[in-house]
């Protein structure tokens, strides 16, 4: 067993850590408080290729391992979740069903663009009354000649905003529930496709998630993602891959704010010396580094054994529970430990508490990935 990465996924480490501290840190918190989309920085994650890493050359993309990529995505979230969560969107859940489930021609025609971030992409699962329960579908899809005619809505989408294609779901056999969704990719110059209201949230605050609303949206029946009644299990094979880049968002959250922690401790001064010589602190700074590193194995890990090409839903449950668990646990440690001055946006670790909160609620709660740990388990 290698605990250490390997050359390239050291180097990857290198330039997006370099990228994030030099582009994402001197506007995170102007967006945080704007919430407007950062384009001009995902354009700039684009160019490195940092949008379709796991996509083979032929289709444009990077040809990395899982575990390169989920140490990008750490490296990026380290310093803003947000670009973490644009980034994690477009490669997890866009760029992976078509490449797992697309046609040729779909892979050809649609990874290109979203690989190389000239395009970017969404993923339409969750609706207002399907999140946890996403197999209760209610945006409908009913096939004429040689189209679909798709009516319905979606709600809480990354990237919606400015994302030119989507990956989303719809039922195509209300009668057979969960069996009888249907996986579609769709681009948002279809006639009858619309956004709806830009979500105003507690964290993730400039990661554009908005409603999509479909009013008999017309779309190419060639542009069924794998077969009709499919879809639940593409969206499910396609979360697994999205819980790791939510682990390792997670886990790049509360590496930044123990970092900050340590900082913070070793200058701020009380009762005449650095509160980093008390050991409450100490206690609580190894505290937080123990947690951060537990989860950072776990979700190494899990991208390990996708690397491998096997079945991952276990592990990578494991991970971002643990990592979306921890994180929250060491931002609410880092703050503490700010004292008041952490309470207030002059600095970081208070955006990193509030931005740590989703990632124990978005693509899966806690609850559902110890509903997928147990009932690999119990089975
Ligand atoms: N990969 C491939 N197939 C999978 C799968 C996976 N990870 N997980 C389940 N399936 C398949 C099962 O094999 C089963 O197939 P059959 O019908 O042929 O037997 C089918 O899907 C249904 O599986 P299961 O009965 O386990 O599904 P449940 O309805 O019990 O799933 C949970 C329950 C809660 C685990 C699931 O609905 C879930 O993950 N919900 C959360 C959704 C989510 O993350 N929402 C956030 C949206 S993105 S922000």
């Amino acid at each position: 067993m290698d605990f250490n990465l390997n050359e390239q996924q050291e180097m990857i480490r290198t330039m997006v850590r370099e990228f994030a501290e030099k582009e994402i840190k001197p506007i995170a918190m102007k967006h945080d408080e704007s919430m407007e989309f950062p384009i001009e920085t995902v354009k700039m994650m684009a160019g490195l290729g940092l949008m379709g890493m796991m996509v083979p050359p032929e289709y444009g993309g990077g040809g990395t391992d899982p575990v390169s990529y989920s140490v990008a995505v750490e490296e990026v979230s380290r310093v803003d979740a947000s670009h973490g969560v644009i980034m994690s969107v477009n490669n997890s859940l866009v760029c992976y069903p078509i490449l797992a489930f697309g046609t040729e021609e779909q892979k050809k025609k649609y990874l290109p663009d979203l690989a190389s971030g000239a395009k970017l992409g969404g993923f339409g699962l969750t609706e207002p009354n399907a999140g946890t329960d996403a197999g209760s579908q209610k945006t409908t899809a009913v096939k004429d000649g040689d189209e679909y005619v798709i009516t319905g809505s979606k709600t809480f989408i990354t990237n919606a905003c400015a994302a030119e294609t989507f990956v989303i779901f719809a039922m195509t056999d209300i009668e057979a529930g969960a069996r009888g969704i249907s996986a579609f990719i769709i681009e948002n110059s279809y006639p009858g496709f619309s956004l709806g209201k830009y979500e105003d949230k507690l964290g993730i605050r400039c990661s554009g998630q908005q409603e999509l609303f479909f009013d008999e949206m017309r779309v190419p029946a060639e542009n069924l993602l794998g077969e009709e009644g499919q879809g639940f299990k593409i969206a499910m094979a396609t979360l697994d891959g999205g819980r790791i880049g939510i682990a390792s968002q997670a886990v790049g959250i509360a590496q930044g704010a123990l970092d900050e922690a340590i900082e913070y401790s070793k200058q701020r001064e009380q009762f005449g010396k650095p509160i980093a010589a008390f050991q409450a602190i100490q206690w609580m700074i190894a505290d937080m580094a123990a947690q951060v590193d537990a989860a950072r194995l776990l979700t190494r890990r899990a991208a390990f054994v996708k690397g491998e090409g096997k079945r991952y839903s276990y592990e990578a449950a494991m991970a971002k529970l643990v990592a979306s668990e921890n994180c929250m646990w060491v931002c609410d440690k880092a703050l503490q430990i700010h004292g008041g001055y952490g309470y207030t946006k002059e600095y970081v670790v208070e955006r990193f508490f509030r931005d740590a909160k989703i990632t124990q609620i978005y693509e899966g709660t806690s609850e559902v990935q110890r509903m997928v740990i147990s009932s690999t388990l119990l089975r």
